[in-house]
């Protein structure tokens, strides 16, 4: 069997500590390409990502937004051009490592059966490690919450680690959605289901970042809980 055309879609925003050995050790797979969408991160992961596209010929692509900043807004940057590649599977993960980059095989292989595969927190039991309980508690909320709203049946529905095929991607409607934090993953999904993708789930452990900042603030959580209403009520109207 030939190995599949990988292109593993990263936002940054102030991951200059993070940035080197996730890129090395996505890079160590055969057949995986990287783009990096960038938020003119004040602590220049700008500038690094674009010394590491020199290490690494052919292999990575920069994407240097400006204006406001996202990490919606980023996906639908890249997402867009991605799907408009010569690849087979686009995956999509965060860059401070939360995310091992040794799970992306498992995750290609299973999208040979599945439109998206998610990488899943919540498949046995809770599989996070470094979260203080009432982030555990937080998560496992807000799961339950939207699967009871939107009615989506994936367990962990707002992981940031996915294997897309190009295809299924390609036919959602990106450039519609309205999302900007977190809630951009939700949507996504929503519309997966919706276009009758195949969702398949893959066991990952987590890992909380040992190093940079969180970006999670009180707007991107509270959108996170009006979102699956919104996107229930213009589905019904
Ligand atoms: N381009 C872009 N990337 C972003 C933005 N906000 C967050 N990110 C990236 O999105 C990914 C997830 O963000 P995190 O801050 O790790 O969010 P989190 O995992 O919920 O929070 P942590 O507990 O700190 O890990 C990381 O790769 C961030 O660098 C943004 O506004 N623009
Ligand atoms: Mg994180």
């Amino acid at each position: 069997m030939t190995l599949p055309r990988v292109l593993v879609v990263v936002p940054t925003y102030n991951e200059r500590e993070n940035l080197p050995m996730l890129v090395s050790q996505v890079l160590a797979h055969d057949g995986f390409r990287m783009m990096i969408i960038d938020d003119a991160s004040p602590d220049g992961t700008g500038e690094l990502a674009d010394r590491l596209e020199g290490e690494y010929p052919g292999r990575i692509q920069v994407l240097h937004r400006t204006g406001a900043r996202g990490l919606g807004r980023s996906y639908i940057d890249g997402l867009q051009q991605a799907v408009t590649q010569d690849v087979d599977l686009i995956c999509q993960m965060d860059a401070d490592l939360s995310h091992n980059p040794d799970y992306l095989p498992a995750l290609a292989a299973a999208a040979a059966e599945h439109d998206v595969v998610i990488g899943s927190r919540y498949l046995n039991g809770v599989s996070v490690v470094n979260w203080p309980l009432h982030r555990i508690f937080l998560s496992a909320f807000a799961n339950k919450y939207i699967r009871a709203v939107t009615q989506l049946t994936p367990r962990d529905c707002t992981s940031g680690f996915r294997c897309w095929r190009r295809d299924a991607l390609a036919r959602l409607p990106l450039r519609g959605m309205v999302s900007d934090g977190y809630a951009f993953l939700v949507e996504m999904l929503y519309e997966a289901q919706r276009s009758g993708c195949r969702i398949g789930e893959v066991p990952i452990i987590f890992v909380e970042r040992a190093q940079g900042h969180s970006k999670v603030s009180t707007p991107v959580l509270l959108e996170s809980l009006v979102i699956p209403w919104r996107l229930v009520l213009r589905r019904t109207r």
